[in-house]
Order: structure tokens, then C-alpha cells, then sequence
């Protein structure tokens, strides 16, 4: 089956800047027998340890009818310069541990989840508590994308178009009181739905709903996104669909998806992964080169782009993930110790 294969410039993806580029490259490498023959090869060399996972070219993902698109505007400062990792990538390689551990069972046990419904809840210390209904979530702000640099304390990271509103027109709304230091968030309980909220096993061991929090300067911040979108449309479930938190310059585990309630509060609230093993995971997590895991180095972190045989794409980690303009955030901080 597998046709004679050789490594060419074609399957060097990692120069790609543009994605209609590649989705051109796939078409042809695929009308040319590659794209097959590059999969076959990829798993079996896979195997023998020559290289990583997300290599492997992943299934390319239908665009599901019930994606819908969504209007938006562009802010220029938010183009970088960068290699946007391809949506198929992006939607296929995830961590959501309520629908399971491996990076592609999200994608694989999230085709049903049922989001028409939802309620956003934005309560705690403020004067005016809210919610949110489905179709306010993509309608009652502003719509932008913003292109941004995606972390994974793992050491891999993508380039993702999200679309979104800065999270704090959303506690603007809500009219915080002066008591008011931390935002706390919440993941969707729904073991039903979510199978890792079922088994110890497929869901990690972790406690859930997943939750997260934020310093009420860090949610206020420009930069701090709620994201309802990615790639022009709605968010796919297995990215935390409908609306879920994007703070660029912090480990992606902060990212925290498929949010019902934000919750201001004068204390610092509990995060997941720092509950799950505190010596690992901290409260701020912001990106930090010279902060090493205790497990790994964060020096450098490899970026995910299309793949293909030759993408090692290993590049240096930069510290708060590029995003320099958060540094007046922790002045006083010392940040060469683990937070
Ligand atoms: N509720 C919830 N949110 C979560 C996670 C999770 O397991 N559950 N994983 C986090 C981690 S570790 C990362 S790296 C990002 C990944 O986001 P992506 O799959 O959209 O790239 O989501 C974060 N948000
Ligand atoms: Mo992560």
C-alpha cells in the first residue's frame, strides 16, 4: 500500500507562515500519494522513538455544520509574525482531561457535547451579578481575533487565531466591589457528558469541576481573553467550547475551558493542577525560561506547526511567552523562585 517514500522539501512544513499555504500543500501532496505514505511511515518510525507524537500528521478534521462562523474584527497589534499552527492541529492535539488523558481523545469524546444551553454565571463580590445565555456569549461583546502564542507547561506550544472579548468588559459589567483581589473560574460539571468526571482513570485523578483563578489585575489585564472562537468559528468542543479563558503569557493549564461560572472573591482561590501537586504547579504559572519544571527545563519548548518528517521546530522559550508587557504585573515578585 505505502508508495515508495522518500523525505523532500515537500513534507517540510515548518516554514509554512500561511494556512491557506498549507491547506494548498496538503491537496497537492495528497493528489500525489504523500500524504498517505507520510502517515504510514510516521507511525512506524513514530514507534521506534524518532520522533514526537504531534509529527504524525494528524486526521484531518471535518468542519463540523455545527461550527458556526462568526463575525469579528482584526486589531493589528494582535498579528504576530509567526507560523499559526494549522486547525486540524489545533483541534486534535489537546489537554481536556474530562473527556480524557491522551492528547486526542478530547477530539474523539466530545462530538456530542451539548453547549445550547449553557449559562455563563459572573457573581461574587460585585454590585451587579449576571448571566450570560448561550447566544449573549458570542453577542454581547465585541468579537476580535487575536493570534496568540499558546504554552503548555508540558513544553510544546502552538500559534492559535482565537476569537473573543477581553474578560474584563466582562467584570466591567458586573461592577466589582473594592473588596474584590481574585477571579475564580469553573469548568462545567457534567459527568454524563464528561467522561474523565466519571473514572479516576480517564480523567487523571483529578478533583473536578476543573477550576482556576486569576489576581484581579491579571483578569483586568488587555491581554486576558474569553475566548468563544478559533480558526473563524465557534469554538469546537474539545477546545472548551462554548466560551473558555486564554491568558497568553501563563502555563496553558490557567486556559481553563467550557466555563459556567466566574466568581470575584478577596481570597486567592483553589487551581486544579497546584491542588493535584502544588510543588509543580503554582498559582501564577506565568512562562518563565529560567524557572525550570521539577520534572523537565522550561528553557525551550517545541512548537507545533504542520508536521512532517523533518519539522523539529525546538525553539527557546521566552519569558512570560513574548508577552513583556504584563512584567509591571509582578514588580514586586521575585521570579526566579516557583510560583
Ligand atoms: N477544564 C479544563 N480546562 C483546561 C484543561 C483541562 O484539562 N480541563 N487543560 C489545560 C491545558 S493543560 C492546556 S495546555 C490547554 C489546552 O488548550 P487547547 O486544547 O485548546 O490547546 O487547556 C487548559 N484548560
Ligand atoms: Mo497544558
Amino acid at each position: 500500500m505505502a508508495k515508495p517514500f522518500k523525505p523532500s522539501v515537500h513534507l517540510k512544513d515548518n516554514d509554512v507562515t500561511d494556512e491557506s499555504v498549507y491547506v494548498n500543500r496538503r491537496t497537492l501532496l495528497k493528489s500525489l500519494g504523500f500524504v498517505g505514505a507520510s502517515t504510514l511511515l510516521a507511525k512506524s518510525a513514530g514507534a521506534a522513538g524518532w520522533f514526537w507524537e504531534d509529527d504524525v500528521d494528524a486526521p484531518k478534521s471535518e468542519l463540523k455544520p455545527q461550527l458556526k462562523p462568526l463575525k469579528f474584527t482584526q486589531p493589528s497589534q494582535f498579528q504576530i509574525n509567526e507560523t499559526r499552527t494549522p486547525e486540524d492541529k489545533v483541534t486534535t492535539y489537546n489537554n481536556f482531561y474530562e473527556f480524557g488523558t491522551g492528547k486526542d481523545d478530547p477530539a474523539k469524546n466530545a462530538t456530542e457535547f451539548q453547549t445550547n444551553s449553557w449559562t455563563l454565571k459572573v457573581d461574587g463580590l460585585v454590585k451587579k451579578p449576571f448571566v450570560l445565555d448561550y447566544e449573549s456569549l458570542t453577542s454581547r461583546f465585541p468579537l476580535e481575533e487575536r493570534i496568540y502564542r499558546l504554552r503548555c507547561v508540558e513544553a510544546w506550544s502552538m500559534v492559535v487565531p482565537w476569537i473573543g472579548f477581553e474578560l474584563a468588559a466582562l467584570i466591567k459589567q458586573a461592577e466589582p466591589l473594592m473588596s474584590a483581589k481574585y477571579v475564580a473560574f469553573e469548568t462545567l460539571y457534567d459527568p454524563e457528558q464528561m467522561p474523565g468526571q466519571r473514572s479516576r482513570f480517564v480523567g487523571g485523578g483529578i478533583e473536578y469541576p476543573y477550576v482556576e483563578g486569576l489576581r484581579l489585575d491579571e483578569a483586568m489585564h488587555p491581554l486576558t481573553l474569553m475566548s468563544v472562537g478559533l480558526y473563524g468559528k465557534t469554538l469546537p468542543a474539545q477546545n472548551g467550547a462554548p466560551i473558555r479563558l486564554v491568558v497568553p503569557w501563563k502555563y496553558g493549564f490557567k486556559s481553563i475551558k467550557s466555563i459556567v461560572r466566574i466568581r470575584l472573591t478577596d481570597k486567592q482561590p483553589p487551581t486544579t493542577w497546584n491542588r493535584l501537586a502544588s510543588n509543580e504547579y503554582g498559582f501564577y504559572a506565568n512562562v518563565n525560561p529560567q524557572v525550570a519544571h521539577p520534572r523537565w527545563s522550561q528553557a525551550s519548548e517545541r512548537r507545533i506547526t504542520t508536521g512532517g518528517l523533518l519539522a523539529r521546530n525546538r525553539i527557546d522559550t521566552q519569558m512570560f511567552n513574548g508577552y513583556q508587557e504584563v512584567a509591571p504585573l509582578y514588580s514586586g515578585m521575585d521570579l526566579s523562585r516557583y510560583y
